[in-house]
């Protein structure tokens, strides 16, 4: 397990298993660092950062019940619906997040699936956001494979759907629909030929072996997600996980490196929880691979790391924003 070479660009692999995953992860830290290191400095540029900027365009009132998503009628978390926004609000938002460093601008809706009408109105969002020289990201919910296609044929780079956790959790954190639909949604997205964002959540009660569980489903997709966002749950009072325990930080940065390790040419985003997180914390995880952030002040409706304190951080740690 421990002789690992360093900085050779070994194929990605597709057949993980759990077992393999978990005793990775479960590496002496050292150890486990050094294999990161090796694979990311083989197939990324250890000083580069992908920055990314996230907007609610629709926010509240879904009817599915993430147990961790302020976002779901059926938790009090003091958000207030919203309908779709105006294309023009939408892209006075893209304009500012590119002024801001962005290089992608990330779009997010409360929907268990959107509507066709909904998609030709993102499709015009995608558009514009393309005509602004920023790549694009929607993550709307289930898709059909129609819908896939037209926002394709507008310009969609990538699209985020999560798997969130391990297969035998699933069902302990959301009821309104399966793992299967998730996987149906991520066929669809890969067959128009968009770039898929898919990664999870971590923090909400699991043990190693379900961190182990997630990597390894995620590492094992027919082809990985180009974009692996690695979110540590934002604990929201009203919903069900408001009180779950707080992962320790190292527990956290194994998952990165896990990741990094398994998928190697794949953007490893360290995405929501930042806020909560020393810039110690931060530094290993860039150090164990993770190399895409979410920036500015507001993820979807929680709150982010300030402009200025992830300025001051990339600055102390000498690590540039990719543009
Ligand atoms: N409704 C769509 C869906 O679920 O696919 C798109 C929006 S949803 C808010 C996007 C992702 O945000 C979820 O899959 C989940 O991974 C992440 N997320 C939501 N609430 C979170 C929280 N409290 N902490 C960390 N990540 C969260
Ligand atoms: C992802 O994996 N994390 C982002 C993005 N994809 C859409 C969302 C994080 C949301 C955190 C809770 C909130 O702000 O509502
Ligand atoms: Fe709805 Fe997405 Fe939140 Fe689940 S994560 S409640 S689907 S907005």
């Amino acid at each position: 397990m421990l002789d690992a070479p360093v900085a050779t660009k070994a194929p990605p692999r597709f057949d993980w298993t759990r077992a393999e995953v978990a005793a990775l992860m479960a590496l002496p830290f050292p150890e486990l660092i050094w294999r990161a290191q090796g694979v990311h400095r083989a197939w990324h540029d250890p000083t580069k950062v992908q920055v990314a900027t996230l907007l609610s365009i629709k926010t509240g009132g879904c009817p599915e019940d993430c147990a961790y998503c302020p976002q779901s009628i059926s938790y009090e978390t003091g958000v207030e619906a919203s309908r779709l926004m105006d294309l023009d609000e939408v892209l006075a938002a893209a304009r500012a997040a590119k002024e801001g460093g962005a290089s992608r601008f990330c779009m997010g809706a409360a929907w268990r699936s959107p509507k066709d009408r909904d998609i030709e109105r993102v499709a015009a969002m995608i558009a514009g956001v393309r005509d602004l020289g920023l790549e694009s990201c929607v993550t709307l919910g289930m898709l059909t494979d129609r819908q896939a296609h037209t926002l394709r044929d507008a310009g969609l780079d990538y699209y985020n759907h999560n798997l969130d956790t391990a297969p035998e959790l699933y069902g302990n954190i959301i009821s309104t629909r399966t793992y299967q639909d998730r996987l149906e949604t991520l066929g669809h997205v890969r067959d128009a030929g968009i770039a898929v964002c898919c990664g999870g959540i971590v923090g909400m009660g699991e043990d190693a072996d379900g961190r182990a569980g997630l990597i390894a489903s995620l590492a094992t997709l027919p082809t990985h997600p180009e974009s692996v966002p690695i979110n540590a749950l934002v604990r929201v009072v009203g919903t069900p996980l408001a009180d779950a325990a707080a992962l320790d930080p190292i527990d956290f940065v194994r998952v990165i490196a896990a990741a990094r390790i398994t998928m190697p040419a794949s953007y490893v985003r360290l995405s929501a929880g930042r806020e909560a997180m020393d810039d110690a914390t931060q530094a290993l995880c860039f150090i164990a691979g993770a190399n895409s952030i979410f920036a500015g002040e507001r993820l979807l409706t929680t709150s982010n790391v300030a402009p200025p304190r992830d300025a001051a951080l990339l600055a102390r740690l000498g690590m540039v924003p990719i543009q």
